[in-house]
């Protein structure tokens, strides 16, 4: 089976530095998962659920230092420091490459090193791209067989030339003479995941969790897939895809941007308010999208599965993802109730008398930490998933009509605005910003800037980003989507917030459906076209008319003081930013003025 070239000299150099007791090259049968759990049951990783209450799943507790992605520790290697830009952290490749070998060497002894060759994307569709992930932690293993295409196919489509990306990584946790192992290895104080944009590779060290160690996700499709596309004409985006069908069964497709923890899985998976309308799930989190014959773009998800934040999750908030959840899943850092079933925050309104939690605790309502790490998470095929569109695993894509790029805005930034072009919907985009809350570092209300939200997974420069989107909008003879700036997120003087959000956001969603129809109505204002009065059903919702009028309004002053915010940040990317953007500033200042 392994007849590429390429992949056995690799494997033979990673067993030499790792020293792995032995080498096994996974298959991505059912009979290889089972295994995985074995072990991880065995060493006191995991623990099977009730098999009445929740069939063929687990759930596993991570080491508590050990528990989301570290940006801090995650670096674009780029050849240049000005590549990687300040929105990523740097390191020479040659500086990064002394401190992996030595850190690598051995690392593996007495463990097992697993070579996993995945595709991202359908086998063989043409937007789908190969790598291989070479890990020392059967949890992992598990993981990348929900989350990823794994096996047979796919070393059979690699051919014995076919390129992959090697995804290297490891716990950090050698078993030394015979050591007894611990139930989650981990080593969060050497921590590294490193990525070298022009050799395509990645590294991690030191993790076993989430996105630190699927490398299929954030750091393949993502961030090395941002400088793959960047260099050959196509997007790779933090965007879910949703499949929006009106009540006469006419079909168009939506990718959104959201930064993490704004709604982007409850949006793939919603459940229109309206009468007649419909949403099915292409993907929750990462979109590849490539040029068609025809000049649309057609995006895949890469992903065969969810990897969703669990805490928030209920049949309120998203039924989908609770109907999802039945069977067959992983669970991390959740907690386990007295019948061997799960729980976690927002599951359900009243907690459970008695838990365990996340660290193996004892728990009641009365504790005062959360039963579930707030970054706990499920993982579950996206084939369980009731809400999944037929099409979502098309090896030819699904034909995008719109593209949504929203934060979390208290004030100021409209409930929908569309672009008037594509130069504006990429500047749109560039500006997204969310308030800060009182669960990140700095300021209340201050600013965090995400980007198209792909701050903490651009490989590469995010000015040359930029550039790389307004360069799509060159294309020959492109069909671009309409491209529109969303917030949910609006509060009232109160500090209530003012759209209901959930199921109702069905009623924005119509409006772009129907702008990208032909068929709603527009006015044009200084920050772009926002719905035309009347044009968004705001039917039997509590909004008196000043509070929808207020939802799409322009507040000239809040621009105004905007501007000079927005300049301050694009002013750190120097002379890399597009020419583009200070015209769209320049421009967006004047036309504000003239109306003020
Ligand atoms: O903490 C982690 O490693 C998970 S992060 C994550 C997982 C699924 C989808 N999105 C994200 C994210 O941070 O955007
Ligand atoms: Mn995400």
């Amino acid at each position: 089976m392994l007849k590429n070239k390429q992949l056995q000299t690799w494997i033979e150099q990673m067993q030499a530095l790792c020293q792995p007791q032995d080498v096994v090259i996974c298959d991505g049968s059912t009979e290889e998962y089972d295994r995985m759990w074995e072990l991880l049951l065995a060493s006191g990783s995991a623990k099977r659920l009730n098999e009445t209450l929740r069939p063929n799943s687990y759930l596993v507790r991570s080491d508590p230092k050990d528990v989301a992605r570290v940006e801090g520790r995650t670096y674009i290697c780029s050849d240049e420091e000005a590549d990687a830009g300040p929105n990523n952290n740097w390191i020479a490749p040659d500086e990064m490459r002394a401190k992996l070998d030595q850190l690598f060497e051995g690392c593996m002894r007495g463990r097992t090193m697993y070579v996993i060759p995945f595709s991202m994307g359908p086998v063989g569709s043409p937007i789908a791209h190969i790598g291989v992930e070479i890990c020392d932690s059967p949890y992992v293993v598990a993981n990348m067989h929900i989350m990823t295409r794994v096996g047979d196919a796919v070393l059979e489509t690699l051919g014995e030339t076919g390129d992959f990306v090697p995804c290297m990584h490891s716990v950090g946790r050698p078993l030394l003479d015979g050591a007894v192992d611990v139930a989650w290895p981990c080593n969060p104080d050497d921590l590294y995941i490193a990525h070298f944009p022009t050799t395509r590779e990645i590294w991690s060290f030191g993790s076993g969790y989430g996105g630190n160690a699927l490398l299929g996700k954030k750091c393949f499709a993502l961030r090395i897939a941002s400088a793959m596309a960047r260099d050959q004409g196509w997007l790779a985006e933090h965007m879910l895809i949703l499949k929006l069908i009106n009540p006469a069964g006419d079909i168009k497709y939506i990718a959104a941007a959201f930064p993490s923890a704004c709604g982007k899985t409850n949006l793939a998976m919603l459940i229109p308010t309206i009468p007649g309308w419909k949403v099915e799930t292409v993907g929750d989190d990462i979109s590849w999208m490539k040029f068609g014959a025809d000049g649309k773009l057609y995006a895949i998800n890469p992903e065969a599965g969810f990897f969703g934040v669990a805490p928030g999750t209920g049949m309120d908030s998203n039924s989908n993802a609770m109907l999802s959840l039945t069977k067959n899943c992983i669970f991390t850092n959740v907690a386990e109730t007295d019948d061997g079933d799960i729980w976690w925050e927002g599951m359900t309104d009243d907690a459970p008398a008695h838990l365990i939690d996340w660290k193996g605790n004892d728990w009641t309502p009365a504790t005062d930490t959360p039963a579930a790490h707030p970054n706990a998470r499920f993982t579950v095929s996206a084939a369980q998933c009731p809400a999944i569109a037929e099409e979502w695993e098309a090896l030819a894509g699904v034909p995008i009509s719109a593209i949504l790029f929203g934060g979390r805005r208290a004030t100021v930034v409209p409930l929908v605005n569309e672009a008037r072009d594509w130069t504006q919907g990429t500047f749109f985009g560039a500006i997204v910003s969310s308030e800060k809350t009182a669960a990140a570092a700095g300021k209340i209300g201050e600013l965090r800037r995400d980007p198209m939200a792909m701050l903490p997974f651009c490989g590469y420069n995010m000015a040359d980003y930029w550039s790389h989107w307004l360069s799509i909008g060159k294309h020959e003879g492109a069909d671009l989507p309409k491209i529109f700036y969303v917030n949910w997120f609006r509060k009232d003087a109160n500090g209530k917030f003012m759209w209901p959000g959930f199921g109702e956001n069905s009623r924005v969603l119509e409006w772009v459906f129907n702008r990208c129809a032909g068929t709603a109505d527009a006015i044009e204002t200084p920050i772009g076209n926002l719905p035309a009065t009347g044009a968004i059903n705001f039917s039997n919702l509590d909004l008196s008319d000043s509070q929808q009028k207020e939802l799409l309004q322009v507040d000239i002053d809040g621009w105004l003081s905007e501007i000079p915010l927005i300049r301050e940040y694009f002013a750190e990317f120097g002379d890399r930013l597009p020419a583009a953007f200070n015209n769209q500033l320049d421009e967006l200042q004047l036309r504000l003025e003239k109306t003020d």
